[in-house]
């Protein structure tokens, strides 16, 4: 053999290996589960669906997403919110479900009553028990609106009846019908009220409360389970509750129970916050962004 031929036997020995890497590879991965993100685009990748993907590869779980809409934003103000046709939002929903064995599923931003009826129907039309978490997403953390605001009640009345976990904060839970909470008492009877009417389990999210924790509160199956975690002070980041419903999902996702898949959510979300990125902006000031990294998987 001359010394090309020599050369081109080795490059096709290399590859060779390389495939064979990869099929072994492909096989071994059969087993990461699959989660479903349908939800907005967040240009700043704290928040919406870049917040949920980082969040599902950090938890050992493969992301899609169903796009329903994309907001050109940094993390303190939206300039720009284009929500995307509900025929689109439709089809990326139907194409996954039809093609991927998806283990657990999210919605985040979903802008308008017309996105919020059409993923509904979608998943509706899924006939299926994949495990559905709904983050009522209705203000940006900037204070910017999220949601139009006749779309409240489209929530409660087509997709709560879908969902395994509502997991409102406590200003979306006033949005939704509660009266104002100010205390862990009224925080305890705005869930017990929210498990009764929407049929299903709650995560009311107290982290705006004072005191020293974030102290969160699950309602299932009229029992109340407490998840707390130091609160995290003067860090301007946002996409914290996409992080932590991406978190949940991705532990149902891997089979967790839901109080497990919670109580590894909320160190998951609160080492994110904590280990925060920042950097001086452009403008002037500074700008804050959760820390996706994996490491965060295994913070205590
Ligand atoms: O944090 C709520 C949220 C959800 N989804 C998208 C967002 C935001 C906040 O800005 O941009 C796409």
């Amino acid at each position: 053999m001359n010394g090309s031929a020599t050369g081109a036997v080795a490059l096709q020995n290399k590859q060779r290996t390389l495939i064979s890497h990869q099929i072994k590879h492909r096989t071994s991965n059969i087993n990461i589960p699959i989660a479903l993100t349908i939800a907005g685009s967040d240009s700043s990748a704290g928040a919406g669906i870049q917040a949920d993907l980082k969040t599902f590869s950090a938890l050992g779980v493969y992301g899609l997403t169903a796009v329903t809409s994309v907001v050109a934003e940094i993390p303190a103000k939206v300039s720009r919110l284009e929500p995307v046709g509900v025929e689109m939002v439709r089809a990326q929903i139907e194409v996954l479900a039809k093609n991927f064995p998806i283990a657990a599923m999210k919605t985040g931003l979903l802008c308008s009553r017309a996105i919020i009826s059409t993923v509904a129907q979608a998943i509706l039309d899924l006939r299926s028990k994949t495990p559905l978490v709904v983050d009522p997403v209705i203000t940006a953390t900037g204070g910017d609106p999220l949601l139009e605001s006749d779309a409240v009640d489209t929530y409660a009345t087509e997709l709560f009846p879908l969902a395994t976990l509502i997991t409102p904060n406590l200003d979306e839970a006033v949005q939704l019908g509660a009266d104002k909470i100010r205390d862990r008492e009224s925080m305890e009877r705005a869930g017990k009220e929210f498990e009764r009417k929407f049929k299903t389990a709650i995560l009311l999210k107290g982290g705006h409360l004072p005191g020293n924790d974030a102290v969160d509160l699950l309602f299932v199956n009229g029992k109340v389970v407490e998840f707390t975690a130091p609160f995290v002070r003067d860090v301007a980041t946002h996409g914290t509750g996409c992080t932590y419903s991406a978190a949940i999902t991705a532990g149902l996702a891997a089979g967790m129970s839901m109080p497990d898949a919670i109580a590894r959510a909320k160190k998951f979300v609160t080492a994110c916050i904590a280990g925060r990125l920042r950097w001086k902006g452009t403008s002037g000031h500074n700008i804050d962004a959760l820390n996706h990294s994996a490491d965060n998987a295994i913070a205590d």
